[in-house]
């Protein structure tokens, strides 16, 4: 690939964004629209998959059979390009669900959520890949197929290799097949949104949340009322709840219709007699919930119809987590059209994104390394969720010890000494 996708070296922007659904300039090159079918999911936020200088992109869109499901332990064995949706679907005969839930479900590859460790929408409930990928088999530089295929629960049986190569963003071996353990699927599932006067009241009726819903708490998502005014302008939704400062977005999911809804009830009516509460529905039939959820999951579509978006995917102390938008909001002033931020509160998760008209340098230079050393100041992460790709390989040392990182690089070269596999993505450079 020649270099007009880079400038000032990041990525240029159409080639890594996408709106889960529809996809973008990434389907083109020299005018010629891309078959889907040599493409991989492609749905990464962090220019990981783009190739930049020199390299072969390898798909693994043909490698899509679904090859086991374990009936009695819930461990599904797919190949690596199966289609995240595609596999949740399969699952749902008999009785399971995928661990891993996100906007992009439609078309990103279970192999390319384990190559970056996905979070999503449901790790508060079902934790991170890192816990629920049992087994995988990936080709290593040298050609090896590696295989930790194992579907055991339990086996410290000397290093995990596996969890090295989840997360590892393709720069460790290319991911094959994957074992992945499934919970079961929910009888009762139910939606909260409410609306809510500030950000402290949102925290502290999540901490209520957490509490009282225990157990069958499966999300507990964050949207400021930025973000709210452009996911339902841009994109002409409505939302069912009165306009505020701050919403949350609480899911629950479990086995007992009746039991859960007794549970969710008693927080609803305690919530609401908190003076910062303002409003709430709740909904239980799936088409009232499809529609709540696309005000969250439908946010970075709706971002982008604004221009260029710096999307920055942060993880930081609970406390820390909206003054940082605000801060970023003071910094940036009436550079930028909009600073918004949503996330997964759950996890402590913050997506800040900023829109600008077009690509601006100076909002660029003003943006980084300034945002790095606010996370690092209060030992956040640069990337919580997304990786670093090629956009933020480079920063890595502002969440990551120099001992960490040289241990890192040690490990590239060992499993990868000619640097053939995802080169210039994920660590920096030894070469
Ligand atoms: P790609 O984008 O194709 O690749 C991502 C990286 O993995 C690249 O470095 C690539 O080289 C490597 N890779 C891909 N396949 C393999 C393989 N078989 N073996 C080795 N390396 C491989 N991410 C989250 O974590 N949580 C979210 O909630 C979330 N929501 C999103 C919502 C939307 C609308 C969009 C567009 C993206 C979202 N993402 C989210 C980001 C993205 O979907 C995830 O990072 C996803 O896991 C990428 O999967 P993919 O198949 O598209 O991988
Ligand atoms: C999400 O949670 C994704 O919706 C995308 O991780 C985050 O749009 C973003 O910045
Ligand atoms: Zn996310």
């Amino acid at each position: 690939m020649d270099k007009r996708w880079i400038r000032d070296g990041q990525v240029m922007d159409k080639r890594w964004t996408r709106d889960g659904q529809e996809m973008d300039k990434r389907w083109t090159r020299d005018g010629q629209e891309m078959d889907k079918r040599w493409t991989s999911g492609n749905t990464g936020l962090v220019g990981g998959s783009v190739p930049v200088f020199d390299e072969v992109v390898i798909s693994t869109s043909l490698m899509s059979n679904i090859e086991s499901v374990d009936e009695l332990s819930g461990v599904v064995v797919c190949q690596a390009g199966c289609v995240l949706e595609t596999i949740d679907q399969h699952l749902e005969q008999f009785g399971f669900m995928m661990p891993l839930d996100l906007g992009a479900k439609g078309s990103c590859h279970i192999g390319g959520n384990v190559a970056t460790n996905a979070g999503g929408l449901r790790l508060l409930r079902y934790g991170s890949l890192q816990g629920s990928v049992l087994g995988l088999e990936a080709v290593t530089a040298d050609g090896t197929v590696l295989d930790c295929m194992s579907s055991l629960r339990k086996d410290n049986t000397g290093y995990h290799i596996k969890n090295l190569l989840i997360g590892s963003e393709g720069t460790l071996g290319i991911i094959t097949k994957v074992a992945i353990l499934c919970p079961v699927r929910p009888q009762a599932i139910s939606l909260a949104l409410l609306s809510l006067d500030s950000f402290s009241t949102a925290l502290a009726t999540a901490c209520r949340a957490k509490s009282m819903l225990g157990e069958i708490l499966s999300s507990c998502e964050f949207i400021d009322a930025s973000s709210m005014e452009c996911v339902t302008k841009n994109l002409n939704l409505v939302c069912p709840v009165a306009a505020a400062n701050c919403y949350l977005l609480l899911e629950t999911s479990g086995s007992n219709g009746e039991h859960d809804q007794a549970k969710l009830e008693a927080f609803l009516e305690r919530s609401m007699e908190e003076s910062g509460v303002q409003d709430g529905t709740l909904a239980s039939e799936p088409s009232r919930m499809s529609k709540i959820w696309q005000l969250r999951e439908r946010l970075a579509e709706a971002l982008l119809l604004e221009g260029y978006v710096f999307k920055q995917d942060i993880s930081l102390p609970l406390t820390e987590y909206y003054a940082l938008v605000e801060k970023t909001r003071l910094h940036l002033g009436n550079k930028v059209s909009r600073c918004c931020g949503y996330g997964h509160l759950g996890d402590g998760n913050l997506h800040l994104n900023i829109t600008v008209p077009h690509y601006s340098h100076e909002v660029a230079r003003m943006l980084e390394p300034w945002l790095w050393e606010q996370v690092a100041a209060c030992r956040g992460s640069i990337s919580a969720e997304h990786g670093l790709g090629f956009k933020k390989r480079n920063d890595i040392h502002f969440s990551k010890a120099a001992s960490a990182v040289a241990l890192m690089q040690q490990i590239k070269k060992l499993m990868d000494p000619k640097a053939i596999l995802n080169p210039y993505k994920c660590i920096p450079d030894i070469y």
